[in-house]
């Protein structure tokens, strides 16, 4: 017992995720942790990105002894081959996200769906505007076609360019198009890959992985923008609100639903949904005092930053929120979403619901939402919550901690706005040194790590070094956790960011999103670098993703790198059998592109190299000796 005591210390750093894993030893239940034990240790082929499966005459694995596969490809080329496919896992996820919300976006337009409608206006106009839509004395709807269209022509090949390319500073753009890297279109970037990546294409290590950036940029500046921007569109912009995190948020008197996966289309919906008077008053007939609804992951982002609604956790929290024994049901649409939960759930009475064709789970009740009819779906769902309630055995609920207040809503337009209408004051604070440079810490948790471990010591380490950060996916609950995400964090800031965020009263650590909303950070970055007249990659700005796992984070890091932001990673994507795709990657980029990879697994020492980097930016802007 001691001795399990101490493993379970070592998981994770949180006392409500501590509590659960106990849980789950008393109640026979298996997770995440248990499962990576088993898989320890890890094929060293695969984990080095040096085995290809790529063709019939292999699989190959490059040995000493057998220095080329069958074809006669060296390792260089299978890393190369093998990180150009794991980057298009995640560019296409995250894009077949945005195109989804097109195809929502396109449904309100044509009238062919009254479950949603433009919350956002004026935003959309804008962007119409930016994109070169006619919009002068339209139709609303009819400027909504236009711009929908303008959205599909991004996920195609008739285009030489995405439509937000005009958003990238010039001198980056120029740089891109130098190196042959302008994304042209989401899905054609993608596609090249796959071919790129077959055998006999593109044997040259180097010229993959350019077009592994390419093709990354397409991802940031046109898939998850869209996504983004629509999302802001359909649900509107978000603004500073105030939030609750951990699995405090949870009720045990009340129906508890998880919203988890990424797109709010869904998630939406849901929200309505339980908010139908006759939906409460049917849960108060099973028993219940109300119901409740959480989030996990990044639709919880997305309904946290728009409409404040609770968050129960982060990626290795959704296991442990159904050990709770108080969730009715959890329902998903895409990404990131553990096979296991449908076991997990069934240890209990918990309900898995799944809502895409694109992503069924065996064992999951299926109600498919469609354009048409995601207000009827979304109320389905609620009742087979309700329904599951009376299934509850109270005596295995525990709820193990109370929930802390963290503050939301940070979009590009709400910062914007609380610093007064222009990026001026926060250019000031940079140029003056109280802001030394700002970091988006994003992405994920590994079972690999200490739960949020990482996560929240990074963020500490850079707001004393006086670095504003951005916080958007499963960092944010792992910051709101350890009370970074409220104003008076800036206790624990240094004194220059201490002074310019308390006089705007807002926190150190800024909530920016989910991860498609990663483009939000992107663009600011461009704003930025446009009104000072510089690149991206002059700026004193980095990304990190300290615990990693999913394709996302890694297409992320590569798009932010491809941009100009030297990205920390906790450790690094299973490229190391590979000298020159490695020194490529950690080095190499920075003179194509400004920016490259760093690995450091201690946050402590991350947080160093960072303010390295940021102090050499300032250097180069003529800031600091
Ligand atoms: Fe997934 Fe977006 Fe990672 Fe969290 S952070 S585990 S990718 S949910 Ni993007
Ligand atoms: Fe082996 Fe070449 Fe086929 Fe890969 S592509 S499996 S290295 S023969």
């Amino acid at each position: 017992m001691k001795k399990n005591e101490k493993k379970i210390e070592e998981m994770s750093m949180w006392e409500d995720a501590r509590k659960m894993l106990r849980k789950a030893e008393r109640d026979g239940v298996e997770t995440a942790w248990d499962r990576l034990a088993q898989q320890t240790p890890h094929c060293n082929f695969g984990e080095t990105g040096i085995c290809c499966r790529i063709c019939t005459m292999g699989p190959c694995r490059i040995s000493k002894k057998a220095p080329l596969g069958v074809c006669g490809a060296g390792v260089d080329v299978i890393v190369a081959r093998n990180f150009g496919r794991f980057l298009a896992g995640g560019a296409a996820g995250h894009s077949d996200h945005g195109r989804d919300c097109i195809e929502a976006f396109h449904a309100v337009a044509h009238g062919e769906t009254q479950d949603y409608r433009i919350k956002d206006e004026a935003k959309m106009l804008r962007i119409a505007a930016e994109l070169g839509v006619d919009v002068e004395g339209r139709d609303l709807l009819d400027v909504a076609k236009d711009l929908a269209d303008e959205f599909f022509e991004d996920f195609g090949s008739r285009r030489g360019t995405i439509g937000f390319i005009g958003r990238v500073p010039e001198k980056q753009r120029e740089n891109w198009k130098n190196l042959g890297i302008v994304p042209r279109g989401v899905d054609r970037e993608i596609t090249e890959m796959m071919h790129r990546t077959h055998m006999g294409c593109d044997n040259d290590a180097g010229n993959t992985l350019l077009h592994g950036l390419r093709m990354c940029l397409a991802d940031g500046w046109s898939g998850s923008m869209i996504a983004t921007e629509l999302s802001d569109i359909l649900f509107g912009t978000p603004s500073p609100r105030k939030a609750q995190v951990n699995l405090g948020v949870l009720k045990a008197d009340q129906v508890n639903i998880l919203v988890h996966g990424h797109n709010p289309i869904v998630s939406e919906k849901i929200l309505e949904a339980v908010n139908d008077p006759e939906l409460i008053d049917m849960a108060k007939k099973a028993g219940a005092s109300g119901i409740n609804l959480a989030g996990l992951c990044c639709t919880g982002n997305e309904l946290m930053m728009r409409q404040g609604i609770p968050m129960a956790g982060n990626h290795l929290m959704t296991e442990l929120a159904i050990i709770t024994g108080a969730v009715e049901l959890i329902v998903v649409d895409y990404q990131c979403i553990m096979p296991s939960l449908v076991q997990v759930g069934n240890c209990y009475h918990t309900k898995m619901v799944t809502t895409a064709d694109k992503a069924r789970f065996t064992g999951a009740d299926h109600v498919r939402f469609e354009m048409h009819n995601g207000m009827e779906q979304a109320r389905k769902v609620v009742r087979m919550a309700i329904e599951r309630y009376t299934m509850r055995n109270q005596d295995r609920v525990e709820i193990p901690v109370e929930p802390v207040d963290i503050m939301t809503g940070f979009s590009n337009e709400a910062l914007l706005e609380a610093l007064g209408g222009s990026l001026t004051p926060l250019i000031d604070a940079i140029k003056a040194g109280k802001v030394r440079g700002a970091v988006g810490i994003v992405g994920c948790n590994n079972p690999k790590y200490k739960h949020d471990y990482c996560n929240v010591n990074l963020a500490r380490e850079l707001i004393k070094k006086d670095i504003l950060v951005l916080v958007t996916g499963c960092v944010t609950t792992a910051a709101g956790k350890a009370g970074l995400l409220v104003p008076e964090a800036i206790e624990q800031a240094g004194p220059g960011l201490k002074e310019v965020c308390g006089s705007l009263g807002i926190p150190p650590v800024l909530h920016m999103g989910s991860c498609v909303d990663n483009a939000r950070i992107l663009q600011l970055a461009a704003l930025l670098a446009n009104e000072i007249g510089v690149s991206i990659a002059d700026l004193p700005l980095a990304a990190s993703s300290p615990e990693w796992y999913s394709e996302k984070a890694a297409t992320i890091g590569t798009y932010a790198v491809a941009s100009g932001i030297y990205t920390h990673l906790g450790h690094p994507p299973n490229i190391t059998g590979s000298s020159a795709v490695t020194e490529l990657a950690l080095g190499g980029l920075d003179e194509l592109v400004g920016a490259c990879f760093v690995i450091e697994p201690d946050p402590f020492k991350a947080a160093d190299l960072i303010d390295e980097r940021i102090t050499m930016k300032r250097r180069g802007l003529g800031l600091e000796e």
